[in-house]
């Protein structure tokens, strides 16, 4: 089982630095509110260390693993190709570093797009990608405020905040972002 350095150093060759910054940050946001909200924390920080590793993995390859595994969703091959490197990346990770913890490859894998019925670990690691002290999106500073007390609160704004982004920017919305927004108001 990895510690925080090992996991961070598996994932920066596979970065470029200021997404190896980001992850650096996720993991410390994603260790603050595990503590917060009574959720795992080597857990949260493992998962949020290994979140983006998949982030730069040519399009090619990914889309051969959606099309092998007969655990990914064969439906992300008709939605944009940014909503990959979750589910790809957790099982890419799975199979090359054992990373076995099922509760883990869950939060690497919905950590772009939510899902129905996410653990309070999916919703630490969603939401610390999120609100990482290196965002600016339009509304951040609303969810932080949120995440200072509420967790499912905080993560229904930011998927709310998402959906109307892609929607003012029409583009598509995969269904696993409606159906963690619907869960959790
Ligand atoms: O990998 P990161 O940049 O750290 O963040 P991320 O994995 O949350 O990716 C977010 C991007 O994905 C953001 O620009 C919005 C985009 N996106 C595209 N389609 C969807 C989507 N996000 C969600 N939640 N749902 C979509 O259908
Ligand atoms: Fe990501
Ligand atoms: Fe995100
Ligand atoms: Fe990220």
């Amino acid at each position: 089982k990895m510690n925080r350095e090992e996991a961070l150093g598996y994932v920066r060759p596979a970065l470029k630095n200021s997404r190896y910054e980001h992850t650096v940050r996720v993991t410390d946001k994603a260790v603050e509110l595990a503590e917060r909200f009574q959720v795992d924390v080597k857990k949260a920080e493992l998962a949020a260390a290994f979140h983006d590793y998949a982030k730069y993995k040519p399009l090619e390859l990914m889309e051969r693993w959606i099309k092998s595994d007969r655990r990914l969703p064969k439906d992300l091959l008709d939605y944009h190709h940014e909503l990959w490197h979750g589910p790809v990346g957790a099982l890419m990770l799975e199979q090359e570093v054992g990373l076995m913890d099922a509760e883990v490859i869950s939060a690497i894998s919905c950590h772009t797009t939510g899902k129905k019925h996410m653990s309070n670990l999916d919703k630490v690691v969603f939401l610390a990608d999120y609100i990482e002290p290196g965002r600016d999106f339009p509304g951040v500073d609303q969810v932080r405020k949120k995440a200072e007390d509420d967790l499912d609160e905080a993560c229904a704004l930011a998927l709310k905040n998402t959906i109307i982004f892609l929607i003012g920017k029409e583009r598509t919305v995969y269904p696993d972002t409606f159906h963690a927004y619907n869960d959790l108001i």
